[in-house]
């Protein structure tokens, strides 16, 4: 249809309503009253404090809207090369209290919702979290897109709209136990479902082979089922700027409604089972963090979201009537991890068999187009998929990765003649019964760039799990982007007090752009007033947790106590036992003092919260122990004034923005090599806490940049890790004496029956993660710790000069890393023209 324009008697109308709204009170309260009374169907003798939520979330989304649609409409127009952020993951937590940061409107709500009678800090807390990710892989996709708005990108993210987000833990009788996450029960008003976009996604059917009208044998893809994807955006708010841009998550619809057939034959089930069966691929996120699990369902669930995410990218492309070749030229496809692969066969396929482009001119585009995000060198959360389950579900790709994989296989011949191992080694295809698809080496081979996601784990990808795609491909195309967070949200709205103080010596909020500013506040590390500034800053916000802890446990805390926080996912790498036996360590120590060296002792708070996956048994055996223990020692009258140890129950982005600003310390103790990076690190620090770490991940660049006197580290290096397990593996090697007492306490009985612990402490026999090798360094690392934390004034100066050296830690500048050196993208500000 032709396009439409307002009647001339509307337009004046149509252009003074569809303005945004002034930011006056009466006018946001006027509008929260109109979308509790019209959208939410209250009024004033109902209104309780989540409908109050509900009604000024609406009035927040307005103003996201007008800005979105600003934005749509100034990149139609200027038609800027895109990036399309594609990940199976975001974790994007709340958003009524960023969104009213980033748009500038939080003093503007405050008094207004207060005229009204209710506190925008209530509402704030009564969101519920979108949970849609496991842990940092997630939360790294929903910090980018708020580096991407903020810098005026033109990019989209790209996801699933996950019914049930990651599960909700609860503890009973001290284990984890899971519950369903159903988040959407009460409505999401950050969500604007477009019913106007959807695509039809295949599964299964048959590949037919024909000769086309210039005599070329072609193939398509014909029969199977198919379910339909339709999409659900998600407006994302820059912060101080118009631009707005959008989550677009896929949810799943069957085709056919009803089977009416069957239905009208009596067989009820039947006629429902198709519809069940597809709204099910968007069902339920995987709880894993870096593990496989080799489910249909999610195979179906990888599939469902690439098929629909290029079709609409496709589209998009495809209005300015551009030719094929110019493709690379437009759009940029960052895969996050190798979750979305399949998407790189797929643009083959489409290009080959629908376009009828060559296998040439196709895989040409191809490979100027993507660019893969690797996570992770764990071999256990590398994905290989059976080639079965390809070929049954989707047959053509199948046939398209064997076709790829040959010419792949061929080039490698020609470039190391006769080299039969190595073909072995670098094949998409690894042999066995059955075979498999690795799904890294696919995006490896499709991508024109590999990124690590800091310094060593870069290297480490080079060297290990693509040390022979560097020898062919080159070193240039295996890049280093370290990871970032948003100080937006891990400084500004988690820690008001610390972003005011930092506003106030800097002049503004400039730095919350551009946070190598923060390197200024470092002149302030030996001003004394400046550090009891500081530092009382950092107590409110640990009376904060101190209240939270209370409510959620009932164990109480004292503020004036050093809080050591550990957490992140539970993971036998990540060593949260080691740092169980540490606390155990400690207490034994602690009840074998006398008043008088009790006195001399630092008093500590242990803190950790995370969860396991449901299926990873000794994951969840560590949770066991730090719960029993922590039974014993918070009940424990004669160490309890030093030492008190928490296990916070479900872990989530709302959980973290109270934890992180609170702790003076917190650990991040992999075994050396197996943290690809980390981001929870950065935030502490940036929070004004220190770190005791290993050298891992991105440990190693936050100790450049805060410098050795400001971080812990401890423990065995990354390049001596491999000769000391194959030491272990043919030596006797005696366990480490301190830690042999702490697994006799346990064994004692005293944190309850310890057969229950007996086979997390069997791991410790082969000791994988060589808790052994690094536990007397990790102790006497905490000492040095404990020393340093009884200086309050050097204390404080090294949280001012590490808090201030963070300013490479922002996911602005990995995002501009990657738009300058992978997608080759520049900032479109969305212009006044547009508003
Ligand atoms: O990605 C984060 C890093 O900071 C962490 O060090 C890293 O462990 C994490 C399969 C993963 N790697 N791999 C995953 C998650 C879900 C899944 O199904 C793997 N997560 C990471 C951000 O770079």
């Amino acid at each position: 249809s032709p396009a439409w324009a307002p009647p001339a008697a509307a337009e004046q109308i149509w252009n003074e309503f569809s303005k945004e709204e002034s930011t006056d009170e009466a006018t946001i309260q006027k509008s929260f009253i109109r979308h509790a009374t019209k959208t939410l169907a209250r009024s004033s003798y109902n209104m309780d404090q989540f409908a109050a939520y509900q009604a000024t979330a609406h009035s927040v989304r307005d103003h996201l809207i007008d800005r979105w649609n600003a934005t749509q409409h100034c990149h139609s127009v200027k038609d800027p090369k895109r990036v399309y952020y594609m990940s199976l993951e975001f974790l994007i937590g709340r958003t009524l209290d960023n969104a009213l940061l980033n748009l500038n409107l939080k003093d503007h709500y405050k008094r207004a919702i207060g005229g009204i009678g209710f506190t925008i800090e209530d509402l704030v807390d009564e969101e519920v979290d979108a949970a849609l990710g496991n842990g940092g892989l997630g939360r790294l996709a929903a910090c980018f897109m708020d580096s991407l708005a903020t810098l005026d990108y033109p990019a989209w993210g790209y996801g699933i709209r996950y019914e049930y987000g990651i599960f909700q833990q609860k503890l009973v009788d001290g284990y984890q136990t899971e519950y369903p996450d159903y988040w959407l029960t009460f409505g999401n008003p950050w969500e604007i479902q477009r019913l106007d976009v959807s695509y039809d996604v295949r599964f299964r059917g048959y590949v037919e082979k024909y000769v086309d009208v210039s005599g070329q044998t072609r193939y398509r893809w014909e029969g199977g089922e198919k379910v339909v994807a339709v999409a659900n955006d998600y407006p994302i708010p820059g912060f101080q700027t118009k631009n707005c841009i959008n989550i677009r998550l896929w949810s799943s619809k069957p085709k056919k409604e009803f089977d009416f057939a069957s239905f009208n034959e009596g067989n009820y089930d039947k006629s429902v089972e198709e519809q069940k069966a597809a709204e099910n691929i968007t069902s339920v996120l995987y709880p894993n963090d870096n593990h496989m699990v080799g489910k249909v369902l999610r195979l179906k669930q990888q599939y469902f979201f690439v098929s629909a995410t290029l079709q609409d990218i496709i589209r998009r492309f495809k209005k300015t009537s551009r030719p094929w070749s110019e493709f690379p030229q437009q759009v940029s496809i960052q895969l996050n991890d190798t979750h979305p692969t399949l998407s790189i066969v797929e643009l083959q396929r489409i290009l080959i068999d629908e376009e009828g482009l060559t296998w040439d001119e196709a895989w040409d585009i191809v490979t100027h187009t993507y660019s893969y995000t690797n996570h992770t060198v764990l071999p256990e959360a590398l994905e290989k998929w059976a080639v079965p389950l390809i070929s049954d579900l989707l047959p053509r790709h199948m046939m398209i990765i064997f076709e790829l994989n040959l010419y792949f296989l061929q080039r490698v011949e020609k470039l190391f003649p006769g080299d039969r191992d190595r073909l072995r080694r670098m094949s998409v295809i690894e042999e066995g019964h059955p075979q498999y698809v690795r799904m890294a080496h696919l995006a490896a081979i499709g991508s024109h760039h590999v990124n690590g996601v800091a310094e060593l784990h870069s290297e480490l990808v080079k060297t290990t799990i693509f040390a022979d795609f560097v020898e062919f491909f080159g070193k240039e195309k295996f890049v280093n982007v370290t990871n970032g967070v948003t100080p937006r949200r891990w400084l500004h709205q988690a820690n008001p007090g610390l972003s005011t103080l930092i506003s106030e010596k800097l002049g503004g909020t400039a730095w919350l752009k551009d946070l190598s500013q923060l390197d200024k506040i470092k002149a302030f590390a030996d001003d004394v007033g400046f550090q009891n500034r500081f530092m009382d800053i950092k107590y409110k916000n640990k009376i904060r947790l101190a209240e939270y802890v209370k409510d959620v446990t009932g164990v109480t805390l004292s503020p004036d106590a050093l809080f050591d926080v550990q957490c992140k996912r539970l993971h036998e790498y990540k060593r949260q036992h080691m740092n169980i036996f540490g606390v155990i360590h400690r207490y034994e120590k602690l009840k074998s003092m006398s008043k008088a060296e009790l006195e001399k002792v630092v008093p500590r708070v242990v803190i950790f919260a995370g969860k396991a996956a449901p299926g990873y048994y000794t994951a969840k055996l560590i949770i066991k122990l730090i719960t029993s223990v922590a039974n014993v020692v918070n009940a424990d009258p004669q160490t309890s004034e030093y030492l008190k140890l928490i296990f916070i129950p479900n872990y989530n982005v709302s959980v973290a923005e109270i934890l992180i600003p609170a702790s003076d310390l917190s650990q991040h103790i992999s075994t050396a090599g197996t943290e690809a990076s980390g981001t929870s690190n950065m935030k502490f620090v940036l929070n004004g806490g220190l770190i005791l770490g290993t050298v891992d991940g991105a440990n190693i660049e936050i100790g450049e940049e805060v410098g050795k006197d400001n971080i812990f580290f401890f423990g065995a290096l990354t390049a001596e890790v491999e000769d000391i397990r194959h030491h272990q593996m043919y030596h006797n090697v005696a366990m480490d004496a301190k830690l042999q007492g702490v697994i006799k306490s346990i064994q004692s009985g005293r944190y309850g029956d310890s057969v229950i612990f007996e086979p997390l402490l069997g791991t410790l026999r082969s000791d994988y993660y060589l808790l052994s090798k690094d536990f007397t360094p990790y102790l006497e690392a905490m000492e040095r710790v404990d020393a340093a934390f009884k200086n309050k004034s050097a204390w404080a100066k090294k949280c001012i000069t590490a808090a201030a050296s963070m300013g490479k830690f922002s996911s602005d500048r990995s995002i501009q890393d990657y738009a300058k050196r992978i997608w080759k993208i520049t900032p479109v500000p969305t212009t006044e023209e547009f508003a």
